[in-house]
């Protein structure tokens, strides 16, 4: 056994090596709570997810319209990409500026005043297997300004600093486990009687609402830390949630300039960052957390997301190259699978249902698949030479499992320029039958969800790419 933890700060203190800050945001509070009250009106109709799916859902191969992918390895001008340094030093940038202009929007990046407050630290949480750190996020620095709760568990039996899974939770990260010592999700959460989440705000009675997707225990067991947020803290997920979260501080102007605002934004251009745009954004500011943690190994962080967390997670790891491994559990339309394949969940029902997840450039696109400039296999490309796994379910067919398998498969070149196996089979695996080098995929019994099965797999693949003795 090798206990190794770095000094507990004291509760309260707050860290960072940057000294800026903003202007104080004033207006933040008292703004969030005009705003909560339209939306729990708004909210009513439904609630996460309770989108239905149109009659005309093509879910037989034989309606899906042909189509024709972009070529990754063709540059804008029509020039060939030959090496991975063409990619990594042009192409690349130019596909992710395809993606940030019409799909997904511009992202601020790490604001002057980002601080961490360490609300709670545990050494003997998890029966006294893991150490449980809460923090609070602050991105401006200011306890008036907007925030994050983070959560953490790192493993107590390890050698060094622990491989970590990072992932936005749906519910508060109260509701990823049972554990009392979490504390309650503080911003707005959908109601949900039977979860225990009245008046938009989160009761006890939610403890662990979601802990069938988080495989915490195992994780622990297997010598890997978790880092959780409620993606709620950074923007409610409504359409005008953003006037409640970090995108109504933080504005992007087409030409990115990025400044702090004093008052809260009205009005955001055609080519601002989306919601997943802004849930993105949070999972690097973890990831700035996690630079500045010695318990934890920033070199070996795997950023996982589920369904529309899942897309989240794809962004992320696009865009920031820090994390070291990319995850999509079941993201479908918008995340893994091609847009151009018009099974399940098409541009226009996606763009109606979430108008506020993409960028207002990415309307132009309803019915418009093959006008895009890109497609989904090039955002999964956006993650190499980095290992990336793509999970697919059985009976999530509204997320298409085949046009995710063959978003890998259209990433495969821009992996083999790095001399890498992508997925290493030619067509879709049977069920329950992971396959994948330097691209994992697996197509899994079951429904839309994160399962224990998901978990293990991506374990798996994380102990073979760091080449983990702990690998079984
Ligand atoms: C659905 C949406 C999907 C997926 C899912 C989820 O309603 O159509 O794209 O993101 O929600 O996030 O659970």
């Amino acid at each position: 056994m090798n206990r190794r933890h770095a000094r507990p700060p004291q509760p309260g203190q707050l860290c960072s090596t940057d000294q800026g800050g903003h202007p104080p945001l004033r207006t933040w509070r008292e703004w969030r709570a005009v705003v909560w009250v339209g939306a729990a009106v708004w909210m009513g109709w439904g609630s996460l997810g309770a989108v239905g799916q149109p009659a005309d859902t093509i879910y037989e191969e034989a309606r899906v319209p042909a189509y024709t992918l972009p070529d990754p390895l063709r540059f804008q001008d029509g020039r060939t990409v030959t090496t991975a340094r063409e990619w990594s030093q042009q192409r690349r940038g130019e596909v992710l500026e395809l993606f940030r202009d019409q799909v997904y929007g511009r992202s601020p990046g790490r604001p002057r005043g980002l601080r961490f407050e360490v609300r709670e630290w545990d050494p003997g949480a998890l029966g006294g297997k893991a150490t449980r750190k809460q923090l609070t996020v602050w991105f401006t620095g200011r306890r008036d300004g907007p925030s994050m709760d983070l959560l953490v568990y790192v493993p107590n039996h390890r050698k060094g600093p622990a491989p970590v899974f990072l992932g936005l939770n749906f519910e508060g990260n109260h509701a990823v486990s049972k554990d009392p010592k979490i504390r309650l999700a503080t911003s707005w959460v959908a109601n949900n009687d039977k979860e225990g989440r009245i008046g938009n705000r989160a009761t006890e009675a939610s403890r662990g609402s979601e802990a069938s997707r988080w495989a915490v225990e195992r994780l622990v067991e297997r010598g890997f830390a978790l880092a959780t947020v409620y993606y709620g803290d950074l923007e409610p997920d409504f359409a005008e949630g953003w006037k409640q979260g970090v995108r109504s501080v933080f504005p992007v102007d087409g030409r990115r300039r990025v400044v702090a605002s004093k008052e809260p934004i009205r009005e955001l251009a055609p080519d601002a960052w989306g919601a997943i745009g802004a849930w993105a954004w949070g999972l690097s500011r973890v990831m700035d957390y996690i630079e500045t943690d010695s318990d934890l190994n920033a070199k070996q962080v795997a950023v996982m997301g589920h369904s529309r967390l899942g897309k989240t997670s794809l962004w992320a790891g696009a865009q920031d190259e820090r994390f070291a491994i990319v995850i999509s559990n079941n993201s479908g339309e918008g995340g893994a699978a091609l847009a151009r394949r018009r099974f399940g969940e098409t541009t226009r029902r996606i763009n109606t249902s979430f108008p506020h997840w993409f960028c207002g450039n990415f309307k132009a696109y309803n019915d418009r698949e093959d006008a895009m400039p890109v497609d989904q296999h090039e955002l999964i490309a956006l993650a190499a030479p980095r290992p990336v796994y793509i999970a697919s379910a059985e009976k999530d067919r509204w997320a298409d499992p085949r046009g995710e398998f063959l978003a890998g498969k259209g990433a495969e070149p821009v992996y083999a320029l790095f001399g890498f196996q992508g997925l290493s089979v030619a067509d879709s695996p049977g069920l329950d039958q992971p396959v994948g080098d330097r691209i994992g995929y697996h197509y899994r019994t079951g429904e839309h969800d994160v399962l224990p099965y998901d978990w293990e797999r991506y374990m798996d693949f994380a102990d073979r790419h760091y080449g983990r003795k702990e690998a079984r």
